[in-house]
């Protein structure tokens, strides 16, 4: 894959898979835009002497606009995520996601980048009547941070119509894999259930555990933004879907972890999270017509992937 890229929050969990998958894929010159505030420069160790790192935050216009000189692709993975972090602390995420997102969009205009590749959210769809999620449905946000990236992904299409931006928006759906990071209350819940049966602790479920999302393995998120990269210019302005199409719920993934440790470790079980969405699972069918989406990954083998990633780096 020959060209210039840049991907903000290069240096986080999603981000820093993508930088390994792009130089893979034979990248030509690899920029990382990350503040470092949720990412770690430990992500991108292997790959230190092929990347350009910038440690610059993505509300800083100048400085975003120096970095995207001469790149023709960016990814756009920085943000605050979390739905309970967005109720609790809404000032930050309204700002990177919503201003942030702002701020790419303009820096790379004015670059003369030709596509941004968008890290859109399922949340967007809140809670809906039917299984699977198609992109023809109404999207009815249930948190700021549903909010701010249902915004996001208005302003990729707008730059697209009115400013010639080539823009496609993927909607990811819980990615999980390894560089996770469970060091935090905010962070994914199968980072927390690793970390948990590594320890021999118990994980807290809020709700009754019945709760489903279509959890999808990273490096299947990577082979989708490569291919949206590539995409005919025909998908420009368009949001699709980056999920695996699958549907497991906490109890069954809780119970999956066990049995592959050969443990009994019964869960705590706390109220429902508030802006928690109930279920959640992809319609793939425009993703795989349009960019070739074809995920590898099994949700078992995931797992197993995942888990065997934290316990070697225990
Ligand atoms: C949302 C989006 C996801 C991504 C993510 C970024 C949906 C369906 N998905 O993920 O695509 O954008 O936000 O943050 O909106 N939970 C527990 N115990 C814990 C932690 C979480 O039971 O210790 C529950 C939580 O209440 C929820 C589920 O696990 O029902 C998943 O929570 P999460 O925070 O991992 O991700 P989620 O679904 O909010």
């Amino acid at each position: 894959m020959s060209g210039n890229f840049l991907v903000t929050g290069g240096a986080g969990f999603i981000g820093s898979a993508l930088v390994r998958g792009l130089l893979r894929e034979g990248a030509g010159r690899v920029v990382v835009v990350d503040n470092l505030l949720s990412g770690h420069r430990r992500n991108l160790d292997e790959v230190s002497g092929s990347v350009e790192f910038h440690e610059t935050d993505i509300r800083d216009y100048e400085a975003l606009r120096a970095a995207m000189t001469g790149v023709e692709t960016v990814f756009h993975e920085a943000a605050i995520p979390s739905v309970p972090r967005s109720i609790r602390e809404t000032l930050p995420s309204h700002d990177v996601n919503i201003n942030g997102t702002f701020n790419v969009l303009r820096a790379a205009k004015d670059a003369g980048v030709r596509r941004v590749v968008y890290a859109a959210s399922s949340s967007a769809y809140g809670d809906t009547l039917v299984l699977p999620k198609v992109e023809t449905m109404q999207t009815s946000p249930k948190s700021p941070y549903a909010a701010q990236k249902l915004m996001g992904e208005y302003y990729m299409s707008v730059w697209a119509s009115c400013f010639g931006l080539e823009t496609v928006s993927l909607r990811y759906f819980n990615v999980f894999g390894p560089r996770q990071d469970p060091s935090s209350p905010y962070s994914g819940v199968l980072s927390l259930f690793m970390k948990a049966i590594l320890d021999r602790s118990c994980p807290t479920i809020f709700g009754d555990g019945e709760q489903s999302r279509d959890f999808t393995y990273v490096e299947d998120v990577v082979a989708l933004n490569l291919k949206a990269a590539q995409a005919p210019a025909s998908v420009s302005g368009r949001v699709f879907n980056g999920g695996n199409g699958g549907r497991i719920t906490l109890n069954q993934a809780w119970t999956l972890l066990q049995e592959i440790e050969g443990v009994h470790i019964p869960a705590n079980y706390g109220p429902p999270r508030e802006g928690d969405v109930r279920d959640s699972q992809a319609d793939t069918t425009q993703a795989v017509e349009y960019l070739g989406h074809a995920p590898q990954y099994s949700f078992e083998q995931g797992m197993r992937a995942t888990l065997e990633w934290y316990r070697a780096t225990r």
